[in-house]
């Protein structure tokens, strides 16, 4: 999108992930910096401050989604901004908050894409899929399930409209995937979601990976969802993250992929999610999601020749 307007969104919500922190994110994202290195860039930047919704009275509590009640709230509290803010020619930037948000983000912004006819395109950035559903679940943790829930392969409660705009599983794509549950492993095939795996950007590269993904949502006139987790990064350069797993992807790696999206136009609404600044050391995880934002929405060492679509 062309944009030069951004709504940052806040998300204090951390009961999706089975342990307290996440709740801190926005007010992390803030204090690195994330409003005055997006002004740099030429953004007019309104942030609109932080959800609070009151847990729903009509979900109830259940062992296999814990805490149902308030992640549902804040589903249905996000895909409202969300989409208010997009049809308002804003690109939504929400700084969460643990990944259950996307069950709120995704939808929100499905609902804007049908509303002018585009399809929605997700870039799923994570050490895990995410692809769970209640009964597969081992942890009971709805930061496991959003994929799953936004491709509507997981209603397992009323939390939004059974009729929304779903995103079409063929229409994700996953990369840095490393953590991925027996039943997932079989879903994800199943339903035809796109991943990358760490062995694919080991052996492939980032950028031609990229470039697959790129000329997808190029040739359907999409529009792209880019979610970033904190844990597809290598735990040694951002540890603020409570599910760490080895082997995550570098910093350079990761800036080829905020560079190459920027490069497209493609890009229409932003998740930072799982970012825990009680688990950070010295901010430097807040920081680095802080930097690879700015390098998505246009931070550049050199001027290049842009690559047309
Ligand atoms: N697959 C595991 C589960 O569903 C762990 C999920 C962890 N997810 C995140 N977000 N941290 O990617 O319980
Ligand atoms: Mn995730
Ligand atoms: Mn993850
Ligand atoms: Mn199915």
């Amino acid at each position: 999108m062309n944009s030069k307007d951004i709504t940052l969104i806040g998300v204090p919500l951390e009961e999706g992930s089975g342990r307290g922190g996440c709740a801190m994110g926005p007010a992390a994202f803030r204090l690195a910096g994330i409003v005055k290195s997006l002004e740099g860039l030429g953004f007019r930047v309104s942030d609109s401050g932080d959800l609070r919704p009151e847990p729903a009275t009509d979900l109830e509590e259940r062992q296999d989604a814990k805490n149902l009640p308030i992640v549902g709230a804040f589903a249905r509290a996000l895909e409202n901004r969300t989409y208010e803010k997009a049809k308002a020619g804003t690109i939504p930037v929400i700084m969460g908050g643990d990944h259950s948000l996307s069950m709120g983000s995704v939808p929100g912004m499905a609902r804007y894409a049908a509303g002018i006819g585009r399809p929605l395109f997700v870039l799923w950035i994570d050490a895990h899929a995410d692809f769970n559903s209640p009964e597969t679940s081992p942890s009971g943790n709805i930061h496991g399930m959003p994929v799953a829930f936004f491709t509507g392969q997981a209603e397992f409660a009323p939390i939004l409209d059974r009729d929304r705009p779903m995103v079409d599983p063929r229409n994700v794509f996953q990369i840095g995937i490393r953590s991925v549950d027996e039943i997932e492993r079989k879903m994800i095939a199943e339903h035809g979601v796109n991943v990358f795996d760490m062995r694919a950007i080991d052996e492939n590269g980032i950028a031609a990976i990229m470039l697959q993904v790129i000329d997808r949502v190029n040739a359907a006139n999409g529009l792209l969802h880019v979610s970033l987790d904190v844990d597809f990064l290598d735990p040694d350069i951002a540890p603020g993250v409570g599910t760490t797993v080895p082997g995550g992807a570098t910093f350079r790696e990761a800036h080829l992929i905020m560079e190459m999206l920027h490069d497209t136009g493609l890009v229409c609404s932003l998740d930072l999610v799982e970012l825990n600044p009680f688990l950070d050391d010295r901010g430097k995880s807040a920081r680095i999601m802080v930097e690879l934002t700015a390098s998505l929405f246009g931070r550049r060492v050199l001027d290049r020749p842009t690559r047309s679509a």
